[in-house]
């Protein structure tokens, strides 16, 4: 593991901050690079499971350094609607979707952000309950982006007319148009997209 070093991590996040660079190009100019390395080590059997949960640990670390700057980067406005948010059932990924609940929140949503591996029962329960005006469902594996269509038809079914929103690795913009949904690529993205939905400037 002599390549997967948390201080070396925690220490260029703050030196990024320190020389100016914008916490959102330190996360997907560095950070994510970094991971999504590992995730191809992993997926050619030159990294082990353990490794990939000590990198996931190092990025959540150093994004903990970069958070405050990230929230702070966008000012604060009264609420522009309310974004239900998780990851879907039998996914545990969630740095990507907790980088896209803190930039909605810095772009003026309030979010009930539901964690990770979420029913789909959750889901519907909450954007019922919190009246969402968007529902956001993040999934990272082939075998759980299926997830995201059986999501779409069980609101559907209950009536709940909210614009949904997906990503993720495994998720493409031809995925989000067949299942009705609207896809976004990162999670700055998110925030123009949410508010485009919305009708929001
Ligand atoms: Co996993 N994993 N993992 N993993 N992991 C992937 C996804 C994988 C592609 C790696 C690989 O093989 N190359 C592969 C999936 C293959 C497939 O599709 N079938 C995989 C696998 C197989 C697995 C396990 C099954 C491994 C095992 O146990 N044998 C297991 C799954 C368990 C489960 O979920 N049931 C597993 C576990 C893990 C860890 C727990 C170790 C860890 C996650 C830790 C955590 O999230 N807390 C982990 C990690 C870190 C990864 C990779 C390496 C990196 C993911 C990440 O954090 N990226 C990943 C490889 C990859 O993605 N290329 C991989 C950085 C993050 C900032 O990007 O999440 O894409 P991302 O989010 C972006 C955008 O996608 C977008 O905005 C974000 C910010 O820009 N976005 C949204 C995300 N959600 C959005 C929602 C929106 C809008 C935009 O609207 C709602």
């Amino acid at each position: 593991m002599k390549n997967l070093q948390q201080e070396v991590a925690v220490e260029a996040a703050k030196k990024a901050l320190a020389a100016g660079v914008s916490p959102v190009d330190a996360i997907e100019h560095g950070l994510s690079k970094g991971i999504r390395e590992v995730g191809e080590k992993f997926a050619r059997k030159e990294m082990f499971v353990v490794e990939l949960i000590y990198a996931a640990t190092i990025m959540e670390e150093a994004i903990k350094v970069l958070e405050p700057a990230l929230k702070a980067s966008k000012e604060k406005r009264t609420s522009v609607g309310m974004v239900v948010l998780g990851t879907v059932s039998g996914d545990i990924h969630d740095i990507g979707k907790n980088l896209v609940r803190i930039m909605l929140e810095a772009g003026g949503f309030e979010v009930q952000d539901l964690g990770k591996d979420v029913a789909t029962e959750d889901f519907v329960g909450k954007a019922m309950e919190a009246a969402a005006s968007l529902v956001g469902a993040s999934s990272l594996m082939t075998t759980t982006v299926q997830v995201q269509k059986e999501l779409v038809e069980a609101l559907r079914a209950k009536g709940i007319k909210a614009p949904m929103m997906v990503g993720g690795a495994a998720v493409t913009d031809e995925w989000a148009k067949e299942i009705g949904a609207n896809y976004a690529s990162d999670a700055n993205s998110a925030v123009v997209i949410a508010k485009q939905l919305l009708g929001k400037r």
